[in-house]
């Protein structure tokens, strides 16, 4: 289905369900809900709000808590970041993402993946925090939501939107109506797609689309291996990376292709990806690994801004592992001497040998890492990036296993997607690819620079 298909559905259904609100549900009577706030970091400067929320139901109905939207009012267009520290619910299902006002303004906005709320129950507590990208102390004395008091007590500063009607406090002024489409939607905030049709990897277009086919030397792998634009070809429009050894380092050909601006963050990331477990030619059993990921650079060690979310396949194992197995890697930091690793990961020990559809969604404090549309890895907490990200491709050698004769690894890529800021499921993926490819477009870049 095209993007303006669905809105004219929306804008269509949207009548139609004010009208059965109306009939149906009249004032709210039945799904009267109640917000108390208060704070425990009660100054009027701050390096973080720290709003504790606890939601009551005081109506006749049962709400189902996806259906709630909260939302907490700031002044001014300061890039936050929030995070849920402690919730009765479970911060796992506790969302939060920033919406621009008109005006310049916005609004924290908290949802909820899943749950429900029973007549006269409450969440119970709610401990969130926001802060400052740069960590910055900040004023939030001005902020129209806040308030000093470190007690809770029923707060209409604070409003609650159930199903998209307004149920409890009061807007700040700019609060755009929520049965129109808002004036800063969190929608899509631009899309990459590329279908990989290429001549080679001396193709000009590649570095006019804002890609890097690596030349230089380095990790990941083994050391004193080439990085090879040569092992790199994109037969049938299918991005090919043969990386091959002859079991010597200055004879071990790594090979990856990089987005040359660093501009990926929230939203969803997608690729088609055939992983191999055998060699197109020369004798098995290498430790190679075979990828798509995002990664920042590391400042310094330990940098708490390093991000990086891998899909990495290890079709003869390595890492101690004897076997194939697929990990998805979620990373707040490392250092490389001595190693230390600050990361989380999920790991399925079976062959992914053949074409996957690998999606990770990155939104409101959580990345879900999912395969042929099965959810794989739900990682978050510390390990959620930071700052922007570049994509990466890549197929290198853990280590070197001392057979003879050369042999070469291929791994393809048929497509890469990614929506900045819109959680997109794989099913919405596959449409979507599929109208781009439908509409004859083979490549497209709209997510802006940062
Ligand atoms: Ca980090
Ligand atoms: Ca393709």
């Amino acid at each position: 289905m095209s993007r303006n298909f669905g809105k004219v559905l929306l804008s269509l259904a949207i009548p139609a369900l004010l009208v059965a609100v109306s009939l149906v549900a009249p004032a709210n009577a039945d799904q009267a809900v109640r917000l108390q706030y208060r704070t425990s970091a009660p100054g009027a400067t701050t390096a973080q709000a720290e709003p504790w929320l606890q939601l009551f139901n005081d109506g006749t109905t049962t709400i189902p808590l996806n259906q709630v939207k909260i939302r907490y009012y700031l002044t001014g267009g300061e890039t936050y970041r929030f995070a849920c520290s402690w919730a009765v619910v479970g911060c796992s299902t506790v969302t939060g993402q920033f919406v621009r006002q008109a005006g310049g303004d916005q609004y924290l906005e908290v949802g909820f993946t899943s749950g429900s709320l029973a007549p006269g129950r409450t969440t119970g507590d709610m401990q969130l925090r926001f802060y400052r990208s740069d960590w910055q102390t900040f004023t939030q004395s001005d902020d129209y939501s806040y308030g000093p008091q470190t007690a809770y007590s029923n707060w209409d500063k604070v409003t609650v939107y159930v199903n998209g009607t307004l149920s409890w406090g009061k807007p700040n002024g700019s609060d755009p109506d929520p049965t129109v489409t808002p004036t800063v939607p969190p929608g899509p905030g631009g899309e990459l797609f590329d279908d990989f049709t290429y001549t080679g990897s001396n193709d000009p277009r590649l570095a006019q689309r804002g890609w890097t086919v690596r030349s230089s030397s380095g990790g990941p792998g083994v050391p004193g291996a080439t990085w090879s634009p040569g092992a790199i070809s994109f037969p049938g429009g299918l991005l090919t990376l043969d990386s091959s050894t002859n079991g010597t380092p200055s004879g071990t050909v790594q090979t990856e292709l990089s987005t040359t601006n660093r501009k990926f963050h929230e939203g969803t990331y997608a690729a088609r990806v055939r992983f191999s477990d055998a060699p197109t030619s020369g004798p098995d059993g290498e430790h190679v690994v075979q990828t798509f990921f995002t990664i920042t650079p590391l400042r310094f060690n330990l940098d708490p801004d390093y991000g990086e979310l891998d899909f990495e396949y290890l079709p003869n194992g390595g890492w101690g592992e004897p076997a194939h197995i697929l990990y998805a890697t979620s990373w707040e930091t490392y250092q490389g001497e001595p190693w230390q690793a600050v990361n989380t990961h999920t790991e399925e020990r079976a062959s992914f040998a053949g074409w996957h559809d690998l999606v990770i969604q990155v939104s409101g404090g959580r990345m879900k890492y999912y395969v042929d549309g099965r959810l794989f890895a739900d990682h978050g907490d510390i390990y959620y990036p930071e700052t922007p990200m570049w994509i990466m491709f890549n197929q290198w050698f853990i280590d070197l296993q001392g057979e003879t004769g050369t042999r070469t690894y291929r791994q393809q890529v048929d497509y890469v997607f990614h929506s900045k800021n819109e959680v997109l499921s794989p099913a919405e993926v596959q449409s979507r690819v599929g109208s781009l490819r439908s509409s004859g477009t083979a490549f497209k870049d709209t997510v802006p620079n940062v």
